[in-house]
């Protein structure tokens, strides 16, 4: 049978890796077709020797399109989605516009894959934080039951976009010119620096992202009750978001078996050794399938808690790649299918 794939957003950070991971992993469409704003439409993407022709996205354009990721913001879902789902189309959505939406399912295939077969046309995908912090978070959950958990994040530049990559870029050339530093992403220089800020404020002090977090993690464990403090923090790292996770179980924790639980988990790579130097770093678990997860060790604040430290790729397992995960198990299961043929 036929399969046409769409991405909105194509040339985008997250839309250029879609692409990519369509290539690289195979994945079985016969057709893709790629669109963007006004702006880009009539520009020519090449991968694997193929050439796309961007187009614009509007309504109308998703007769045909059996699956289409979207991945330019949450606007554009709002103003498009439907549209698509009307034409019969999957839509599987970065955005964070309809996470929440209770019957939207929120899904990470090595967690809740079961609520894929409860959609309604439209799977939203998570934030970049939290799907790598849960990727340490799940399989420690199995054993012990967590019941509260304190994150700080060190979240990498290229999840505010290609800009914030190119002005981190800058602001060191500069910064080892002696030159002045350009500020036109961030409030402050990120060269050489931390800003405990990422999306906005809200009157209890905490960020969009942070309670991102908190929410998010609760529907994708089916824990409403789950009791999570955050604080993110963007970091002068190009690619792959780390998270220190403090968490509170129900049940009295192991470290062996919490490392033997997590080396057994399939969004997991175990690097704990500490007396060997072996932790997961960003740059180890950038442009990797796999989320690092090391650092796991008895924490000394909470009664039943361990403390663990999570690296991974925020435009894969935080974005494209679950987004092509999640589509990957629906053709195996048999829950897409095509229009025709
Ligand atoms: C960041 N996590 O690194 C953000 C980007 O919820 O999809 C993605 C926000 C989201 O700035």
């Amino acid at each position: 049978p036929s399969l046409t794939v769409g991405i909105v957003g194509a040339t985008g950070a997250v839309g250029q890796e879609l692409v990519r991971l369509m290539h690289e992993r195979n994945f079985p469409f016969t057709t893709l077709r790629l669109f963007a704003s006004a702006r880009s439409a009539g520009r020519t993407i090449e991968h694997s020797g193929k050439k796309y022709v961007v187009e614009e996205a509007k309504p109308g354009v998703f007769a045909g399109v059996d699956l289409a990721f979207f991945a330019a913001g949450g606007s554009v879902t709002r103003a498009l989605a439907g549209d698509a789902v009307k034409a019969g189309c999957l839509v599987i959505d970065k955005s964070s516009a309809l996470r929440q939406e209770p019957d939207i399912p929120l899904v990470i295939p090595e967690i809740n894959p079961e609520k894929l077969r409860a959609h309604k046309g439209i799977i939203a995908n998570p934030n970049c934080s939290t799907a790598v912090m849960l990727m340490g978070l799940w399989p420690l959950h199995q054993l012990f039951g967590v019941k509260r958990v304190i994150i700080s994040t060190y979240q990498s530049v290229s999840g505010t976009g290609a800009e914030a990559v190119r002005e981190l870029e800058d602001q060191v050339q500069a910064h080892v010119a002696k030159q002045p530093l350009v500020k036109k992403v961030y409030p402050y220089q990120i060269a050489f620096n931390c800003i405990p800020h990422i999306d906005t404020f809200d009157d209890t002090g905490y960020t969009g992202e942070e309670t991102k977090m908190a929410m998010e993690s609760r529907k994708i464990m089916g824990l409403p009750g789950l009791k999570v403090s955050a604080t993110t923090v963007r970091v002068p790292v190009v690619r792959a978001h780390s998270i220190s996770v403090c968490a509170e179980f129900e049940r009295s924790v192991d470290v062996e078996k919490a490392r033997a639980a997590v080396a057994a988990f399939p969004g997991a790579e175990l690097v704990d050794d500490p007396a060997n130097k072996k932790y997961p770093t960003p740059v180890d678990f950038a442009e990797k399938v796999k989320c690092g997860v090391g650092r796991i060790r008895k924490d000394t604040a909470f009664e039943n808690g361990l403390s663990f430290w999570v690296s991974g790729d925020n435009l894969w397992k935080g974005a494209a790649l679950n987004a092509v995960q999640n589509a990957e198990l629906m053709i195996r299961e048999n829950l897409l299918k095509p229009q025709q043929g």
